[in-house]
């Protein structure tokens, strides 16, 4: 079913990702073969074993809200909750969703073209470092998915920032297969994309292989949504103002704890197996009051304000939209704090704000 030149897609990122490593840097801490990730019946739980490390329930603790497009929230956004949580609805009408599956990795690889290649991330100890650094056709990566994927401990991920700029084989845009909710459509910092300042597009296709997943991080200016097409998500969400023991980063320089690593920490912190059946959970016992867990479906929204550091495993082969922006609330309530932090930036961002309402006004 696959041409033969498919492996040396990922061969190759592989190689770009850990240079001449030995092999067995894909696999040394032994995740891949001790590790099974079990969804509770309920869809609100997960369950992670691990046969070193210890077993660990992530039990669902976020609100879910639902969303009508045009109606739930202000287009500005200034309404949206100062919390994370669930928006449901958002994708409904969507065509990336329709037939439930129509993003999945084997439809997507299906319909691009196979020269298009797209943007990895992961690898062992790398996952922080590795952005973008290599990439791969989307029918190597649906391989990879059930082959060599299988073996690795942090999978790669497919982490791509073309999403706006892409089309399929047949000519459609993917970004015309869904809609940006209209209260995330006003990103003050779209004045300031492509700059020093913001480098990185605000929209991305993320397709991760089971065990993938992002490491933990914030983004302290910018909120953030993510909606699921396929598969599952299991997030972690700190508070701003968490204590930063909780986030696992202080392990010394070159220490990059992939997802999957992060969260068998927490695992390997029980002595005996973790009960799922009762709400007394290991993230109740162990993890700051305010952390957010989600347990994220198909047609799910997890919505984040800015500051909320996070952490997010792909319990199953999973496709998702995610988008930064800068909402104005958070625009006005930061832009001191910025300017005290990082003058340069502060002026840039404000005064090209200024232009783009100068043009806007201009246009009328
Ligand atoms: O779905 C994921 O892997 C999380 C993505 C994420 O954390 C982000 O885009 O900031």
């Amino acid at each position: 079913m696959f041409a033969a030149a498919a492996a040396n897609g990922v061969a190759n990122a592989k190689r770009r990702l850990v240079g001449d490593a030995d092999d067995n840097v894909w696999h040394a801490t032994g995740i891949a073969r001790s590790f099974l990730a079990e969804e509770a019946e309920d869809g609100r739980s997960v369950t992670l074993r691990s046969s070193s490390r210890g077993t660990a329930c992530f039990r669902d603790n976020t609100e879910r809200v639902p969303f009508v497009h045009g109606e739930t929230f202000d287009v500005s956004g200034d309404d949206l909750p100062d919390k994370p949580c669930v928006l449901q609805g958002c994708c409904d009408s969507w065509h990336a969703m329709a037939d439930g599956r129509h993003w999945s990795v084997e439809s997507l690889a299906e319909r691009c073209t196979e020269g298009d290649v797209f943007s990895l991330d992961g690898g062992p100890g790398l996952a922080r470092n590795s952005m973008s650094e290599a990439s791969v056709s989307m029918l190597e990566y649906l391989r990879y998915c059930s082959e060599d994927g299988e073996s690795d401990d942090a999978p790669l991920y497919i982490f791509d920032p073309c999403i706006l700029t892409r089309a399929f084989r047949e000519g459609t845009m993917l970004s015309s297969e869904y809609t940006v909710p209209h209260c995330f459509s006003q990103d003050k910092m779209g004045a300031i994309t492509g700059s020093q300042y913001r480098p990185l597009p605000p929209a991305w296709l993320l397709v991760g292989a089971a065990r993938s997943g992002t490491p933990i991080h914030d983004h302290p200016l910018n909120a953030a949504w993510n909606s699921l097409l396929d598969g599952c998500k299991l997030w972690v969400i700190f508070p701003p103002d968490v204590d930063e023991g909780f986030l696992l980063l202080d392990e010394g320089e070159d220490y990059d704890l992939s997802a999957v690593e992060w969260f068998l920490w927490w695992a390997g912190g029980l002595a005996s197996a973790d009960d799922c059946s009762t709400e007394d959970s290991l993230a109740k016992r162990l993890l700051p009051s305010q952390t957010k867990i989600i347990v994220q479906h198909p047609g799910e929204t997890v919505f984040l304000p800015p500051g909320w550091w996070h952490v997010v495993l792909n319990i199953r082969t999973s496709t998702a939209i995610s988008y930064s922006l800068a909402l104005r609330r958070d625009y006005e309530r930061h832009w001191l704090a910025l300017f005290e932090e990082d003058e340069a930036f502060a002026v840039f961002w404000r005064d090209a704000l200024e232009r783009e309402k100068a043009e806007a006004s201009r246009a009328k």
